[in-house]
């Protein structure tokens, strides 16, 4: 399967988050990206580097002024204080309810709570390089899929669902899977779905087409009432204007089991295949792997290949976004295991 990796993801390397109070190593690491390489290479699977520039596909999908935000974020952090270079900037205050979001505020620490949605999207100097990156990749294989191309493998970090128009979440900064939906619509496809599997609910994906019907979004993942991103996810989330009826919401309580996992995803499979469409976004979270650490689902290293072959029979040109997966050691077989269980479907 034709892969985009490019080693820019390195250049996002932030040293640690916040987890249960204590400051804790990233879970959102490269060493993540460097074992799905690895697997991909030993499997024979040849990489390439992303050709495209995603700049104007980025703005049809986030604000200008977010854009310009995350592409200054940095050198605006250290610029307050050199010493800043050494340093972790983390929101400590958010617009909400009551509050405003329409004036940008000139405080650093204040614009960045504008523009997110929590303290657990840990920037590095490289970020909008590597977020930039991942960009790339979505445009470049919305072009292949264009090019007539069945599917390819979008093998980028950081993740992207939670990033929605305006704010980053979740390690999220730049919507991957909306920039590869929104590049098969702009290229000409009238009808495009994107399936979410990640463990997470992809809240920003969701968000930036919940008000059309040309773009499905279809997720299946644990239940917002105790799992992240809690806000957003639940089933009676269907759409909005044109494009009610065109949101799939498939919560599942944390800890179900396998079998509960694959009969979600064939209601999945069910929608998308009535939406039918000229081409699928896989939003790839590998996280509901039962050795996951943060999350809490059960699948095994042979779940994933059921997955790739089940995708492979809707028949539909596929684009595979990289999302979550915090078993790093195991990240690349899982990775592979869908890829190739695709090929073989
Ligand atoms: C991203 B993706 C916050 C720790 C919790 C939220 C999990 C983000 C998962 N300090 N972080 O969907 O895999
Ligand atoms: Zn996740």
């Amino acid at each position: 399967m034709v892969t985009f990796f490019s080693d820019r993801h390195a250049l996002h390397a932030p040293a640690f988050e916040f987890f249960r109070g204590e400051r804790v190593p990233c879970f959102e690491t490269p060493a993540r990206a460097g074992f799905v390489r690895d697997r991909l290479l030993a499997r024979g699977h040849a990489l390439r580097e992303p050709e495209a520039d995603s700049l104007q596909v980025l703005t049809q999908v986030h604000t200008a002024r977010y854009l310009r935000f995350l592409a200054g974020a940095w050198d605006h952090w250290v610029a307050l204080d050199p010493e800043n270079a050494g340093r972790q900037p983390f929101p400590s205050v958010w617009p909400v309810r009551t509050l405003r979001s329409d004036v940008e505020p000139d405080n650093f620490v204040a614009r960045l709570g504008l523009y997110s949605m929590d303290n657990g999207s840990p920037l590095s100097a490289g970020t909008w390089t590597a977020a930039k990156a991942g960009a790339d990749a979505a445009v470049s294989a919305a072009r292949c899929l264009g090019a007539g191309e069945r599917a390819v493998f979008c093998a980028a970090r950081p993740p992207g669902h939670h990033a929605g128009a305006d704010f980053m979440g979740g390690y999220c900064f730049l919507n991957n899977a909306a920039v590869a939906a929104q590049a098969l619509v702009q290229q000409g496809c009238e009808r495009v779905a994107v399936l979410d599997v990640d463990y997470h609910h992809g809240n920003g994906t969701q968000s930036i087409f919940y008000d059309r019907p040309d773009v499905l979004f279809v997720s299946l993942h644990g239940d917002p009432r105790t799992e992240y991103p809690f806000y957003l996810g639940h089933a009676d989330e269907t759409g909005r204007g044109a494009g009610e009826g065109f949101n799939l919401n498939l919560p599942l309580p944390a800890g179900s089991t396998v079998p509960a996992w694959f009969d979600a995803l064939e209601a999945a499979c069910a929608r998308l295949a009535r939406h039918g469409g000229d081409a699928l976004v896989v939003s790839l979270g590998l996280d509901t792997f039962a050795g996951d650490p943060i999350s809490a689902f059960a699948l095994q290293g042979d779940d994933f290949s059921r997955l790739g072959r089940r995708l492979a029979r809707l028949g539909l040109p596929v684009v595979f976004v990289l999302e979550g997966g915090y078993a790093a050691a195991e990240l690349g077989l899982n990775a592979v295991n869908v890829i190739e269980g695709f090929e073989q479907g």
